[in-house]
């Protein structure tokens, strides 16, 4: 029989994958060492691209995402309690942005991997090994849920398994080149059940720092607090965050008012990049967060996994029904030109909205933002950017 795709991790680039494969008729197994309730259930981003919900729609995988998700087409900018809207749709032929929890996707591409298209995943995993990458043989083994080890001759492997996954640390030290930034600031984020108090994302710059409202569903927001970095969520009990977000996220000369709910989530998000270069060795090839890390300031990590998932299931198709290799040897290169671009995009995001300790670099900062709000060429970039190349 034929040697299947190994991927290991169950989340969006992994089942994208899967189902991409799948649909081709490629044989793939899928291992996850959560459960399926875990991973269905995992809230974490919240905006598609215009581009990745045409591709998901491509492949039969948007149904009931494009029935449910909000669509937005700009954002707000509130500066010392002035709002300044941003009309990106207008700017970008009319592409807009898709409101939809990460974890809706998960269940979609789940429903769909298993359920419609019987493929292969097997949940709960543990001690996943990878073994012979640099071989035409590479093979899987793993604990399987009754606590017996399996294993699986593969044809290649898809490392999907997130930044601490088991695939990458698979990868001799020094065959990959690892890029790493800190960006110097640390953000609260928070999950409340709570209606959105608007429709569109707000970046908010206060004297005290960064507030962002983003939005998840009709029922669920979350939010974004810049706090000192290595602050810990115990400085940060319910009563605090609220009174630091109707601070920092005020009106001026308006009744507006931030809507408050029952917090659910609460966790501390160093801001960081992290890119590994190439983003395959032999015959394992990494995806998604276990390739790349970038801050959730730009919405851009779920997207990129897609758009990975959506190139490495196009070389691996190809190269099983005839035997080209070509999108296989350039599907590092493809996706880190997007990765890249996605970085770049992703910082000048971070310097905009944030004031920096350095009284210099947060006046770049504001004349950033204040070109942004009065040039229609800077707004023209930051659609391009923003929505998705
Ligand atoms: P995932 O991490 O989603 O999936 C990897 C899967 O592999 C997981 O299911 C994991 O259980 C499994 N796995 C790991 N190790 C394994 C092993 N050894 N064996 C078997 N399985 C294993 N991005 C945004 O754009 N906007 C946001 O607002 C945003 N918020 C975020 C908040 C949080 C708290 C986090 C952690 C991330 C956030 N992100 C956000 C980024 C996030 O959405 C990722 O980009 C996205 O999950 C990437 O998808 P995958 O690459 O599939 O990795």
């Amino acid at each position: 029989n034929r040697r299947a795709v190994g991927i290991v991790g169950a989340g969006p680039a992994g089942l994208t994958l899967g189902n991409l494969l799948r649909e081709a008729g490629i044989p793939c197994v899928v291992l996850e060492r959560g459960t399926r309730e875990h991973v269905e259930n995992r809230p974490r981003a919240g905006v598609l691209e215009h581009r990745a919900v045409q591709m998901l729609a491509a492949h039969g995988l948007a149904d009931r995402l494009l029935q449910e998700a909000d669509r937005h087409g700009s954002c707000e900018f509130r500066v010392d309690g002035v709002a300044h809207e941003v009309d990106y749709a207008t700017l970008y032929d009319g592409q807009t942005h898709y409101i939809y929890p990460q974890q809706e996707v998960v269940k979609d591409l789940a429903r769909h991997y298993v359920d419609e298209r019987g493929g292969d995943v097997r949940w709960s995993v543990s001690d996943v090994e990878l073994h012979d990458v640099e071989t035409p043989e590479p093979a899987l083994s793993w604990t399987n849920a009754d606590g017996a080890r399996e294993r699986l001759e593969c044809s290649f492997i898809a490392g999907a398994d997130g930044f601490h996954g088991v695939a990458r640390r698979s990868i001799p030290p020094g065959a990959v080149q690892e890029f790493s930034h800190q960006h110097g600031i640390e953000w609260l984020s928070i999950l409340a059940e709570a209606p959105p108090s608007t429709h569109k994302v707000i970046y908010a710059l206060h004297p005290d720092g960064f507030a962002g409202h983003m939005l998840r569903s009709s029922t669920v927001s979350r939010y974004y607090l810049q706090v000192p970095v290595d602050d810990t969520v115990d400085n940060w009990p319910d009563e605090r965050v609220w009174t630091e977000l109707h601070k920092r996220l005020a009106l001026k000369d308006s009744d507006w008012r931030l809507n408050e709910g029952r917090i659910i989530e609460k966790r501390i998000l160093d801001m960081r990049s992290h890119v590994v270069e190439p983003m395959n060795h032999g015959n394992l090839y990494l995806l998604g967060d276990a390739a790349h890390i970038i801050t959730p300031v730009g919405a851009k990590g779920m997207n990129l996994a897609l758009h990975d998932a959506e190139v490495l299931a196009a070389a691996l198709t190809s190269y099983h029904r005839t035997g080209d290799d070509s999108g296989l040897r350039s599907y590092s290169e493809v996706c880190l030109r997007r990765v890249w671009r996605a970085q770049e995009f992703s910082q000048w995001m971070v310097f905009m909205i944030h004031r920096s300790p350095e009284p210099f670099l947060s006046r770049l900062g504001q004349a950033r933002l204040e070109h942004l709000i009065g040039s229609r060429s800077s707004a023209g970039y930051f659609a391009q950017n923003y929505v998705g190349p």
